[in-house]
């Protein structure tokens, strides 16, 4: 039967029967009027892409670049199809696509052709038991997307609950994760309103569809997640890396509503030794929520303020929507120039189209016009002046009053010249979700013109595929709630596979007031989000750090300071996220396979990084015990340093068997019973970590006192990395940064480290390094080129500890029993 959802498509005329023919770089089928090209841009990654009248839509795309549309790789060419290095594919004569790896396992085939009526279409896909299925972007709902469906249309959606779709961003990329052919990904570069159904209407089905644009989907296969993550990275862009700075503490609200609050909120922040990095001002530092404009009233200096912030360690990111005031004749000069180049959205009568927002009547600039968009990023020039660090692009889903559909009429008319489309007018139907990214993009190209030696950055509400080169990004106005606790960790791993490592969602909960205790178990969970920020509406409780009294304080307080002390691991995780895509907060199962099937409840737990496992609670909200499954191999405690759990093959009693066996030191893991306290958090660390850390700091713009230190925990492929640089400038583009490897072994007589020598021309703060093995018992002696070093053991902590007076360059140390 068919679902409501396809109800009126109709089967592809079934008197036509494909013939394939080969292509170059892939194949493709005709099916009666239907065109069906798959081409293969690398050895595991394919392109399909289906033409309704014999003949394929526009080449041209928001999310991937001429360049890498352009990528092909050879194949070679079977009797249905073709294959790559690593992948079949096969056109049967319906039009059904089939793809497996060289093996033959399945990676993903169509359940049934293709469906198409008129300009919409839907795809179906074999759904397998044991796959499971992520990504998606902020979806609500759980981490794993199987039984939701979802439809993708960004949407001001304040006050969201846990079960609300859409949101405010259109990611129309998932993976499937579990299945026989290994991890894949499907990305759909269409930017109308379509809708992902993950077997909801319809059992084991996995349906795709939308009204129009075009069917041009990727597949991108693994075998890893980590490898489809990185792919679609490849194809989508990566994130640039971030300040150091944006890695620091952030404290906002909705608003601080004048000079002097910010400086008191900023005085007690210092005064409270609470490390803190950023203050955000939002709209009301505006002369009538008018973007690029100050409140001088109340703001009667604002260069002056940043700057005296900036003296006690603090940047100031600063809020512009994208609604500019419509404001003809008044020497409004953003609406002044905008008119002048016609920047704005037009009605379809060939008027502007003015709506209203928080200054009231507005109009809407075009940023799917390249001269738009450099004309908007110029307008940043008196914000760049000022010293502002970064622009916050909120409500560019775009949102509008007063409007049932919060957004302005699909009809509204916006023009393209841009990338490599046709110049044009188009729809909002068309364009609406890729509005937010085009803003955002406009911001950030902005700013790095404006500061070209300096990181830019740019949060915003809303965005799609891609979205990641331009932007970090935050989930909108949830609720002071454990519901939305538990959710906000929920949509940053979903993020964090979709592209968007750098996420955030309001620490307390932006709307309501949260309770003591959830707003300082949201300080410690968010004290391991990419970007740390506390945030909150008007009206409501105020939620700073010390809003509980001393006790609280005291813990929140903690955990920002862990923080700061991860920030060298936390920095060289933005870094390889650069270069590779690997999200700073993952799923467990995104390093660790088996996670997947292991029994506890691991809807709260993620990893950052391969190193460090998270915890929460898989209930924050409740005080009963929990079990953490720990995967394969061991792990220690992050807070004690000792060995976390026993091998189950060694012991029995409070350690259960966790799964399968996946070879290694420890083949079974472990499963930790945690009693949740509400001043602790559990955190592991993988057995095998060389883990860099620093004195706590007030803000990264302080040096911290004292070494450089590295935490060793002795394990199966043991290895850290360190990397510096300035934190700020592009100085890392033009080789002045610090990149060093360090290994260690496990050997009879004790364990080897081994530093290689160090890459780049920057030399970071720190001189002296002190060195920490863990999991030590007994006697121990230190040795470098067969000298010994002072070294000292502490038989209570299970450690054997010394310090390096000056950097190694490529060297080994010896630890022996
Ligand atoms: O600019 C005000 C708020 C902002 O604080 C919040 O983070 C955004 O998501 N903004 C929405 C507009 C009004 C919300 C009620």
């Amino acid at each position: 039967m068919l679902s409501a959802v396809t109800a009126h498509a109709q089967v592809v005329p079934p008197a036509a029967t494909a013939t394939v023919t080969p292509l170059a770089n892939g194949a493709e089928a005709h099916l009666g009027e239907t065109l069906i090209t798959v081409v293969a841009l690398t050895d595991d990654i394919l392109r399909v892409r289906v033409g309704r009248a014999g003949h394929l839509d526009e080449d041209a795309s928001w999310a991937v670049s001429p360049a890498v549309r352009a990528q092909r790789v050879a194949v070679t060419a079977t009797s249905d199809g073709f294959s790559t290095s690593a992948l079949i594919v096969h056109l049967a004569a319906d039009g059904r696509l089939t793809v497996t790896n060289r093996a033959g396992k399945i990676i993903t085939a169509d359940a049934e052709p293709l469906k198409l009526d008129g300009r919409s279409f839907t795809l179906k896909k074999a759904m397998p038991l044991a796959e499971h299925y992520f990504g998606m972007g902020d979806k609500t709902g759980t981490l794993d997307r199987r039984g939701y469906s979802y439809v993708d249309w960004n949407t001001d959606a304040f006050g969201f609950l846990s079960s609300s779709d859409p949101i405010y961003k259109s990611i129309p990329f998932f993976l499937g994760v579990g299945g026989d052919g290994g991890s894949y990904g499907i990305f759909l570069d269409n930017t109308w309103r379509t809708w992902f159904d993950f077997g909801h209407r319809e059992e084991n089905t996995l349906a795709i569809g939308g009204p129009d644009g075009p069917i041009d989907y990727y597949i991108i296969t693994g075998p890893t997640t980590a490898e489809v993550v990185r792919r679609y990275t490849d194809l989508t862009g990566k994130a640039p890396l971030a300040p150091q700075w944006s890695l620091g503490y952030q404290q906002s609200r909705y608003s601080y509503m004048t000079a002097d609050e910010v400086r008191q909120v900023a005085n007690r922040l210092r005064a409270d030794k609470i490390p803190t990095d950023v203050l955000w001002l939002d709209i009301d530092y505006q002369d009538r929520n008018r973007p690029f404009t100050v409140n001088t009233q109340s703001f009667p200096n604002l260069p002056g303020l940043i700057s005296d912030l900036g003296g006690k360690g603090f940047k100031v990111f600063t809020i512009t929507d994208l609604h500019v005031a419509h404001l003809p004749g008044q020497n409004y000069a953003p609406y002044d120039s905008g008119a002048a180049i016609d920047a704005f959205v037009h009605r379809r009568d060939g008027q502007t189209y003015v709506a209203p927002v928080w200054p009231g009547p507005s109009v809407f600039p075009d940023f799917t016009s390249a001269k738009v968009r450099d004309w908007w990023g110029g307008l940043f020039k008196g914000e760049v002046n000022m010293g502002v660090a970064g622009a916050w692009n909120d409500m560019n889903e775009p949102a509008v009053f007063d409007t049932p559909t919060k957004t302005m009429p699909l009809d509204t008319v916006h023009y393209i010249a841009s990338d490599d489309f046709a110049t044009r007018n188009a729809s909002h139907a068309e364009l609406h979700n890729v509005y937010g990214m085009e803003n955002a993009r406009a911001t950030y190209d902005g700013l790095r013109r404006l500061r070209p030696d300096e990181r830019a950055q740019v949060m915003t509400r809303a965005s799609y595929a891609g979205g990641q080169r331009y932007s970090v990004t935050w989930t909108g106005d949830n609720s002071a709630t454990w519901d939305h606790l538990r959710l906000s960790v929920q949509q940053i791993i979903n993020l964090g596979l979709s592209g968007f490592s750098y996420s955030a969602a309001d620490v307390s909960g932006f709307a309501g007031g949260p309770s003591a205790d959830l707003l300082t178990r949201w300080f410690e969970i968010g004290a391991f989000y990419p970007i740390f920020r506390d945030h909150s509406a008007k009206g409501t409780p105020r939620v700073e750090p010390w809003v509980d009294g001393p006790v609280h304080e005291a813990i929140r307080r903690h955990f920002i300071e862990e923080r700061y002390k991860l920030l060298p691991y936390l920095y060289g995780l933005a870094e390889l996220n650069s270069r590779t895509g690997d999200p700073i907060l993952r799923p467990v199962f995104y390093d660790y396979p088996q996670a997947l099937t292991m029994s506890c409840d691991q809807s709260m737990t993620f990893t950052l990084g391969k190193s460090l496992l998270v915890a929460p609670p898989p209930r924050p909200e409740s005080p009963q015990s929990y079990d953490v499954c720990l995967p394969a191999g061991g792990w220690f405690d992050y807070w004690t340093g000792k060995r976390a759990g026993t091998p189950q093959a060694a012991t029995e009693g409070p350690i259960q068997s966790a799964t399968q066996a996946t070879g290694g030191a420890r083949a079974l893991g472990d499963t930790v019973s945690e009693t949740p306290r509400l001043d602790t958090l559990p955190v592991f660390v993988r057995a095998g970590t060389i883990l860099p850390r620093q004195a706590v700091v007030q803000s990264t713009a302080d040096t911290p006192q004292g070494p450089l230190q590295l935490d060793i925990y002795p394990g199966p492929d043991c290895m850290g990395s360190l990397y510096f640089d300035d934190g700020h400038s592009m100085g890392f583009t033009r080789g002045q940064f610090f990149r060093q490897q360090i290994r260690c072994v496990t050997t009879p007589t004790g364990l080897k480290v081994t530093w290689n020598a160090p890459q780049g021309r920057y030399k970071p703060w720190w001189h002296d390094i002190t060195v920490t093995v863990h999991g030590w018992t007994g006697a121990g002696k230190v040795t470098r080129s067969g000298r010994s070093l002072a070294s000292h053991t502490d038989a209570a902590a299970e450690t054997i500890a010394f310090e390096l007076a000056t950097a190694p360059g490529a060297t080994t140390l010896e630890i022996l029993k």
